[in-house]
């Protein structure tokens, strides 16, 4: 009898918890409620399976306790039941899958006027590379990366020249344009991730992931690391600041070309340089706060 009362205070307490909780998802900030309904979805499904497989315990436990006189029978096979458990089973598990094959599909399906963004994950910070005047990013190399070209781009590549580089700094992108994430690592695993944006993706070393999405709100958002990267992965965080054309315009201006920063010691780049070097000891520092603990 207590056993039965805790299956039914256990699925009680699960479902209230679920519906009562203040904690749920920050507000979507991009056109992937695709995403957020297949989730809901999931939970309507496993919830009501749940509830239905430990009430249905509960009941067992209850109405076939021990009884003096009682006896068990011994039923190997029901041909009825079983053809029944495998049609609800297959019905269930082909609904919890087939949203996710329709929302995957167009995951990856990018829009033609989608530009490029470069991601560049490593221990532990983010930085950004957008094409230049000519649309298009220039290849890079990880044993290209060095103090003076962070992020690995050839020399050699005239592609490479005018594209922009935002060093362990803010993104900014342009709402309503939908953006192409293309995302690398030069270290270890990390994975792309700004909750409001409900995308994300697992960087790899050696190869190049991706995914789309149209930033829908304007606003200042997190970035986080979903994937465990070493000891200073808690503080790999970044921002992406989703701004109007007018606003974004005026950041794209500021910001340097590869050309620009590899030129030898101009006064125009001395600030630019000077900006990396204090964001990179902030890193150094915050990592040696996480070494002494
Ligand atoms: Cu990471």
């Amino acid at each position: 009898m207590a056993v039965a009362l805790v299956l039914v205070l256990i699925v009680v307490g699960s479902v209230s918890f679920h519906l009562l909780s203040p904690w749920w998802w920050t507000p979507i900030a991009s056109n992937w409620d695709y995403i957020d309904n297949t989730i809901i979805i999931t939970f309507w499904i496993t919830g009501v399976v749940f509830a239905a497989v430990v009430l249905f315990m509960a009941y067992c436990v209850f109405r076939f306790r021990h009884r003096e006189g009682n006896r068990a029978a011994y039923e190997p096979e029901n041909k009825r039941l079983e053809s029944w458990l495998t049609i609800v089973t297959a019905v269930g598990v082909t609904t919890l899958l087939v949203p996710g094959l329709f929302v995957w599909s167009r995951f990856v399906t990018v829009p033609s006027d989608a530009t490029e963004v470069e991601v560049i994950g490593q221990q532990w910070q983010w930085s950004f590379r957008l094409p230049g005047k000519d649309g298009k990013l220039g290849t890079s190399e990880t044993r290209d990366v060095s103090a003076d070209n962070p992020l690995g781009i050839i020399p050699g590549d005239p592609n490479g020249q005018d594209d922009v580089v935002v060093e362990a700094a803010d993104l900014h992108l342009q709402v309503g344009k939908p953006v192409k994430m293309l995302l690398r690592s030069i270290d270890v695993l990390h994975d792309f991730f700004v909750p409001e944006f409900r995308a994300k993706m697992d960087m790899v070393p050696g190869s190049v992931t991706y995914f789309w999405f149209t930033p829908t709100k304007t606003g200042t958002f997190q970035v986080l690391c979903a994937e465990l990267c070493g000891q200073g992965h808690p503080l790999m965080h970044g921002v992406v600041v989703v701004d109007t054309q007018q606003d974004y315009l005026a950041w794209l201006g500021q910001q340097q070309t590869f050309a620009q920063l590899s030129a030898p010691q101009k006064t125009g780049s001395a600030d630019q340089a000077s900006g990396t070097t204090a964001s990179g000891l902030n890193v150094a520092a915050k990592l040696e706060t996480v070494g002494s603990r």
